[in-house]
């Protein structure tokens, strides 16, 4: 009596599961058999005596026949069902296949009237190409039957090349095969030559690469489509629809094609470039170096937005290139200037180099190198010396390639290959000669490098100097110093350490003054285990060991607040301490620099309110190439300021629309000048370049009032900040934007990368920078930075360097900014260049403003 019921109930369940549609008919039958059935069945079943052993051997196996048998039949039915769906609706189901080509066409030659697709030459030279493609499809049986259009887009030299697109619709199980057949260019050229008996056209070459369908709708109604060819001697300009006006379209699909004479190549270069930000789906421009937009023949693709000074500058292999903009239905952006003109084609990129030294480059450098090109330069020195080749810069860098098979472009030198982005490098050869070669493929281009070949004596190879195994030469008081000089650490290998060094487990030498510092100098981190707490106990910034429950409990068991700064699980409502981020409700969080991190963690959002700044206008920015000039925007809220007859005088950073923090120091009285005096000052705002200050991109303000820190002490330059007040407000621009304040509790942990930049010296007593510099350096250390300079380290000072040193702040960067790049990309003031034992020096790294401490201030005078 249980029994069927809950089968029946079964049965419903299952007419309700994913396979409803196809089975409600069949099964609604069954159910109505069944009940029948199961009457018959409760009767049996319910009254049946059990110890009835004659009766259910009887009428038991006839029924038992009966269901089994229902049920083959069910499920035969059900598979011949299923297979039957499976045919008609996934395997039989006809996909859009696309393919995007071009054939060469022998027996003709180039006309102008074939650029221009309205001419009745185009018209007539199209139905030709046409046919004979269809003709090329009809012989194989794979392509013929599925073939359903195929558009020729446009004709170039070469005699002439024609390029289109062919459209099929073919059922799934087929895509397969059509895929492999459209591939076979040979097989395809074979239909054309044997199979039609008496061909108009010659074809020679037939290439077809699968593409994205939407090619076809964008070539339907496509509003969006240009044709330029460049004229001698003159620059072509372009730009997206609407720009600098209004943001280019969404959903739009653009194309350019640019044309240059025979034997000519072009160059294009995107003047301004500023497109949606990258991410899956984003808009994109392509640029080909054919007029067929093939995946094979692209040489870049771009999103994002680009600083002026960037070198956006592509070259082709031919007279032809195509550029094509994607959108999606978001952004407005204002899109691209271009310019492009031509070059006649070189003839060979090789040469042969000889003398004691000399320099050479991938062609075009810095631009990006043409595809499809081969160089060799043969280099000799004299016959008594041997020769090396010194690699300054080198981006050799494809998408998708790793460094270690180098399959598309490379640099080869004696059967080594070389690719991707390499930071300085030396070949060395042990004779007079040499031979570098360069080989880039059809697609995608980079910067390239530029090399110097240099002669040496073997016996000799670095007079006066250690020989790096790379091949360079370094100073001998960098050997065994603890500090890696050579990149392949080859001059802190086999070193026997001083006494001053202590010895890592992996043989590394270290200065001893680096033991428990907290960083991992050692790499193995040996340095830093025998300061280790016992076992469950957690190390506190200031050395001390607390029992790991007592960390984020929410009380200061370290006394610096160490084991509450940095609680991964965010406690709300923590009692209020000075290492608690208090929110504008009054209430304090345990998370460590939660102010503008994207998460909302104040209930009442005030830890993401006044987040617009440390944002800069251009997401991309350049590979530091050779030296640190700073890229125009990078550093928008960067300020010269400047003393009326003397010039840039001192950095400052912007921090609104009218107030700038500085370096106290900058406004005290010397030599008799009141440096104090507003009147003195002008600050120059989006200035990149110090000869250029009436540049449009430059915003220039007066100074209204100078507010220097009461307690700032010039003996010991405690307290060393200050801030300043415009006389009218700036605008924000693409090069004008605020920096965001750290909160009073923000941790810029030791180790940690941070960029300083300004005008100053480039070297100790030197000059300073016309072009505004940048450089990356660490946090240090507090207590170790204060055994170093000497007992001279406040709390209202961090110190940032690079021990090993050369590369500092100095004279002139002062109440310049030191900024560090938060979550979401996000950059925040850690501090203000204050001052140094001298510049640059090993060990003596520069001190800072901590801003962190000193927030409350800057906030009790500016309000923000
Ligand atoms: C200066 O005189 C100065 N190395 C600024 C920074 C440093 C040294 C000197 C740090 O303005």
């Amino acid at each position: 009596m249980n029994y069927w019921p809950s089968e029946e109930r079964k049965m419903n369940d299952y007419q309700l599961s994913p396979g409803r549609k196809l089975k409600t008919s069949d099964s609604g039958l069954k159910y109505n058999n069944r009940k029948e059935d199961m009457n018959g069945q409760e009767e049996g079943v319910e009254f049946l005596p059990t110890m009835n052993a004659k009766k259910v051997e009887k009428r038991g196996p006839k029924r038992w026949v009966v269901v089994t048998a229902v049920l083959i039949v069910f499920l035969l039915v059900s598979l011949l069902v299923g297979l039957l769906v499976w045919h008609f609706k996934y395997r039989r189901a006809p996909v859009q296949k696309v393919y995007n080509g071009h054939l060469v066409i022998l027996n003709l030659n180039f006309i102008d009237a074939y650029e221009n697709s309205s001419t009745t030459e185009f018209a007539l030279l199209s139905k030709k190409v046409k046919q004979t493609i269809k003709e090329m499809y009809k012989n194989n049986q794979d392509i013929g039957p599925y073939h359903k259009e195929t558009v020729i887009t446009a004709f170039s030299e070469g005699s002439v090349i024609a390029y289109y697109w062919s459209e099929f619709i073919v059922p799934a199980y087929r895509a397969k095969a059509l895929d492999k057949a459209m591939a076979d260019e040979q097989s395809l050229i074979q239909t054309v030559k044997y199979k039609s008996r008496n061909p108009v056209l010659q074809v020679n070459s037939i290439v077809a690469f699968p593409a994205d369908p939407s090619i076809i709708q964008s070539s339907r109604g496509n509003s969006c489509s240009f044709a330029l060819h460049a004229e001698e001697g003159e620059i072509t300009s372009f730009t997206t629809p609407g720009f600098p006006n209004s943001p280019y379209p969404n959903n739009a699909h653009c194309t350019w094609v640019l044309r240059a004479d025979v034997d000519s190549i072009i160059s294009l270069t995107f003047k301004t470039f500023d497109v949606e930000l990258c991410s899956e789906g984003s808009d994109i421009i392509r640029v080909y170096n054919s007029l067929s937009p093939v995946e094979p023949h692209e040489l870049v693709n771009l999103c994002g937005s680009y600083p002026p000074s960037y070198n956006l500058t592509f070259l082709s292999s031919q007279n032809v290139m195509l550029v094509t903009l994607i959108t999606n239905a978001e952004g407005r952006n204002p899109g691209f200037k271009a310019e492009f003109f031509q070059l006649p084609k070189p003839k060979t990129c090789s040469k042969t180099l000889k003398g004691e030294s000399g320099t050479f480059t991938t062609p075009f450098y810095p631009a990006h190198y043409p595809p499809d090109m081969d160089c060799v330069w043969n280099i000799e020195v004299p016959s008594t010396k041997n020769v090396k080749v010194h690699f300054n810069v080198f981006y050799i860098l494809e998408p998708g390639i790793p460094v270690s098979s180098c399959t598309k472009d490379y640099v080869e030198i004696s059967n080594t290959k070389y690719c991707g982005e390499r930071s300085q490098f030396v070949v060395a050869s042990n004779t007079s000669k040499i031979t570098v070669r360069f080989h880039s493929d059809q697609s995608h281009t980079d910067t390239g490098f530029l090399a110097k070949f240099l002669s040496y004596d073997s016996s000799d190879p670095c007079p006066g100097k250690f020989t790096c195994n790379t091949g360079r030469c370094i100073d001998k008081v960098m050997r065994c110093d603890g500090w890696v000089d050579c990149t392949d650490a080859s001059d802190e290998r086999s070193c026997n350490c001083t006494k001053e060094q202590f010895r890592c487990n992996n043989g590394w030498c270290k200065p001893r003054f680096w033991l428990c510092d907290g960083v991992n100098d050692c790499g193995d981190n040996s340095d830093e285990l025998q300061c280790k707490c016992p076992d469950k106990h957690f190390k506190c910034s200031n050395g001390k060991c607390i029992p790991e429950t007592q960390k984020c409990d929410s009380k200061d068991d370290c006394g610096d607040g160490s084991d509450e700064g940095t609680c991964s699980k965010v406690v709300k409502s923590v009692s209020c301490k000075d290492y608690t981020y208090k929110c504008h409700n009054s209430l304090c969080l345990s998370k460590t620099n939660p102010e503008c991190d994207g998460t909302k963690d104040c209930d009442d959002n005030s830890d993401e309110e006044s987040c617009d700044c440390g944002i800069r206008s251009y997401s991309k920015q350049t590979r530091i190439v050779g030296g640190q000039d700073s890229e125009e925007g990078e550093w928008p809220w960067q300020v010269s300021l400047h003393v009326k007859s003397q010039g840039h005088v001192c950095g400052a950073s912007l921090i609104s629309n009218k107030w700038l923090v500085s370096a106290a120091h900058c406004f005290q009285e010397e030599s008799q000048i009141r440096y104090s005096d507003p009147t003195l000052w002008t600050a120059f705002l989006g200035l990149h370049d110090q000869s250029d200050r009436t540049n449009k991109m430059v915003q220039e303000r007066s100074i209204k009032r100078i507010i220097t820190n009461p307690q700032f002490n010039d003996f010991t330059y405690d307290y060393d900040i200050a801030v300043l007040e415009l006389q009218s407000p700036v605008k924000f621009t693409a090069t004008v934007r605020p920096i965001c304040l750290p909160d009073a509790t923000h941790d810029f942990p030791a180790g940690k990368e941070i960029w300083v930049t300004g005008w100053g010296a480039t070297s100790e007593g030197g000059i300073g920078a016309t072009i505004l510099q940048k450089a990356a350096i660490r946090v240090i250390n507090q207590t170790m930075c204060n055994t170093l300079l000497t007992d001279q380290i406040t709390s209202r000072m961090i110190c940032v360097g690079i021990l090993t040193g050369g590369i500092d702040a100095c004279q002139g960067d002062s109440g310049g900014p030191l900024v560090s790049v938060e979550s979401n990309n996000r950059l925040f003031l850690a501090g203000v260049v204050s001052w140094g034992d001298g510049c640059a020096r090993r060990n003596k790294p520069g001190v800072y403003t901590r801003v962190s401490k000193l927030r409350d201030w800057i906030k009790q005078h500016t309000s923000l």
